[in-house]
């Protein structure tokens, strides 16, 4: 099956005492059984609920993996990965990536005696000087946030595969309509469904993809014991958003180009952060390992005021300030004090973020209206 087909019909059967298209939402904390563990399969609704599983089963097969679990949020999902991890153990994470994601790496798990190591994953030399026995797992985001570096997929999990390390990439940017992270050696796919999967804004959710049935099987257990799971109208509505997953991805692939390409041409604007650019860095294996460069863009001003940016931010009208991206809607956001607060200034900038930067998630309006937005906002 192709990829759109997949997002229409993939784990989704006719309900069976209906025959309702859409799944129904099960919305029951528990199931009868006819004898004590004599039931339909459904004991519980933390372990397993019928809505879930049709959304559990859909990811997998967009994702090309066999297993698929659904969280309360993309956090609820990192959280559950992280706790395969034990005292002493340490982890090499890309350096530029989702503040959350930072912040429960440093803030929550190094107090549980874990290490974790920050470089610019986009060379992969630069995991040399921390990879050790010691390291058990690879974070990979691909394209960052917010400075859409592209790393190396298949490079990266080669070298973690020959040192027995999980990899994981954080497929959020991406989606799996552009890239498929498991096909190119990864272990674990994470996802913040609550963007693009989702794409209406108006879901929080998480999930993890998996080939292997023992990991599986272990995260299965934490989603279980630990309670992280999503409602089932929340998975109804995930479901309902991935069947135009594919139409909305084109879409957002076609006008965060136009948007790339409308800024680097205009005067006040310095740098454009946008892996479709033939002279960025990563252009490369951007061209090779996605099928497009997704829909995000992000740029700082030329003269570098936080002010200037500020006063663009608070300009834009068809853009909407706002954390999060992803959705149908053009967002807007300044990562220095929202998405990314949580990272010190000093680690943001080693890293390239700077505090003036801006970043878009350029939604599926009319492109006419997008530029139109981006050129009241950028006058004067
Ligand atoms: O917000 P939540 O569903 O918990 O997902 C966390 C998360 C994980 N990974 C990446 C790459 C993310 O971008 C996020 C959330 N990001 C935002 C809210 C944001 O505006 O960047």
């Amino acid at each position: 099956m192709k990829f759109g087909t997949k997002a229409i019909h993939a784990g989704i059967t006719p309900d069976p005492t209906t025959g309702a298209i859409m799944t129904p939402i099960y919305q029951t904390s528990t199931y009868v059984q006819v004898s004590p563990g004599d039931h339909k399969g459904y004991e519980y609704s933390r372990t397993h609920n019928p809505t879930r599983t049709a959304l559990q089963n859909n990811l997998a097969a967009l994702e090309n993996g066999l297993y698929g679990l659904c969280f309360a949020s993309g956090m609820g999902a990192t959280d559950t990965l992280l706790k395969l991890l034990k005292p002493g153990d340490e982890v090499i994470s890309t350096n530029d990536l989702y503040g959350g994601t930072y912040r429960i790496f440093t803030k929550v798990y190094e107090g549980f005696g874990i290490k974790f190591h920050f470089v610019a994953m986009d060379e992969v030399k630069n995991l040399e000087s921390v990879i050790s026995d010691k390291t058990k797992m690879i974070w990979i985001e691909t394209p960052t946030n917010p400075l859409l570096n592209i790393i190396d997929i298949k490079a990266i999990c080669k070298l973690a595969k020959s040192k027995n390390i999980l990899t994981v990439v954080d497929n959020t940017f991406a989606t799996p309509y552009i890239q498929t992270p498991l096909d190119l050696g990864a272990d674990i796919v994470a996802h913040s469904v609550t963007k693009y999967l989702s794409g209406h804004s108006d879901v929080v959710m998480g999930a993890i993809i998996v080939n292997d049935k023992k990991l599986h099987d272990q995260l299965a257990f934490l989603q279980n014991a630990c309670g992280n799971v999503p409602g089932p109208q929340d998975c109804f509505l995930v479901l309902r958003g991935i069947k135009t997953l594919h139409l909305r991805m084109k879409a957002h692939i076609e006008n965060a180009a136009r948007v790339a390409e409308y800024l680097l041409t205009h005067p006040k604007i310095d740098k454009v952060y946008y892996p479709g650019i033939p002279t960025h860095k990563n252009h490369a294996i951007a061209k090779e390992q996605m099928k497009g460069f997704g829909g995000m863009v992000s740029f700082t001003m030329k003269g570098d005021d936080l002010k200037d940016s500020i006063r663009v931010l608070e300009k834009f009208k068809l853009f909407s300030l706002a954390e999060s991206l992803g959705g149908v809607e053009s967002l807007c956001g300044h990562p220095a004090s929202m998405t990314h607060a949580s990272i010190p200034k000093a680690e943001r900038e080693k890293a390239g973020l700077k505090d003036s930067l801006v970043r878009l998630s350029v939604g599926v309006e009319d492109i006419e209206d997008i530029i139109a937005d981006l050129e009241q906002a950028l006058e004067n």
